[in-house]
């Protein structure tokens, strides 16, 4: 049986390793596009209601595993972008690595909350971490779209069973993403921050 929240727990782990050395550590593109990757299986276990906001993260993420063909790093990539002058232009790269840095976010603000919520529905620490990193980004029609999503989310005892997790187990790992994809998260935003380009678009 697969179980994919120790994947996900592992890759951005070994990610925030990466980063902790510090200096002159860069992540790889490949590296991060396939951490990236892992996530798309919790789609799956959130039944229909999510498919076009899946759609949308799979092909973006599909984008940066193809860059990694051609960029070694993050910033490499990122200046490509600066030079061609298409760093905000829809499809680029660099636009793209932001909007998966917001799912990769959004998704450790929703582990921290199904931490410390209790009950058993997810419709709470979704739409918390919904509205703390995209609902400011999203049209008027997203966001009613994603909030009529939210009732139709499984609860979170069906979410782990899906994922193949007793609720025990499931917490480390949890807790193992929550923790590590923070500093990542810190990492491609200072590298935003640090070129000048701004996140807030
Ligand atoms: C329990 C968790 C509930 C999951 C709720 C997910 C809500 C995210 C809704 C996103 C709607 C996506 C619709 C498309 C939006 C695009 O306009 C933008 C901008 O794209 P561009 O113009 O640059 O091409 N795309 C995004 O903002 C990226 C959306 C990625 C969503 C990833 C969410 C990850 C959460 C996974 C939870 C399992």
């Amino acid at each position: 049986m697969e179980r994919p929240l120790p994947a996900i727990a592992k890759a951005f782990q070994e990610l925030e390793k990466e980063v902790e050395k510090g200096g002159e550590a860069v992540i790889s593109v490949a590296d991060f596009a396939h951490a990236c990757s892992l996530i798309s299986v919790l789609f799956g276990c959130l039944g229909m209601a999510f498919k076009f906001a899946e759609k949308d993260y799979v092909s973006k993420v599909q984008d940066l595993s193809k860059a990694a063909d051609e960029f070694e790093s993050l910033p490499a990539m990122i200046d490509y972008d600066i030079r061609n002058n298409s760093v905000r232009d829809g499809g680029s790269h660099t636009r793209n690595l932001l909007r998966v840095l917001r799912g990769v976010d959004m998704v450790r603000l929703l582990f921290q909350q199904i931490l410390i919520t209790e009950g058993n529905t997810l419709k709470g620490p979704a739409s918390k971490a919904y509205d703390q990193v995209f609902a400011r980004h999203h049209s008027w029609t997203i966001r009613k779209a994603v909030g009529a999503g939210m009732f139709l989310l499984p609860s979170k005892s069906q979410f782990l069973k899906k994922l193949n997790e007793e609720e025990d187990d499931a917490r480390v790992h949890i807790q193992g993403y929550a923790t590590s994809s923070g500093p990542i998260v810190q990492y491609v935003t200072h590298l935003f921050l640090s070129k000048d380009l701004g996140t807030e678009w």
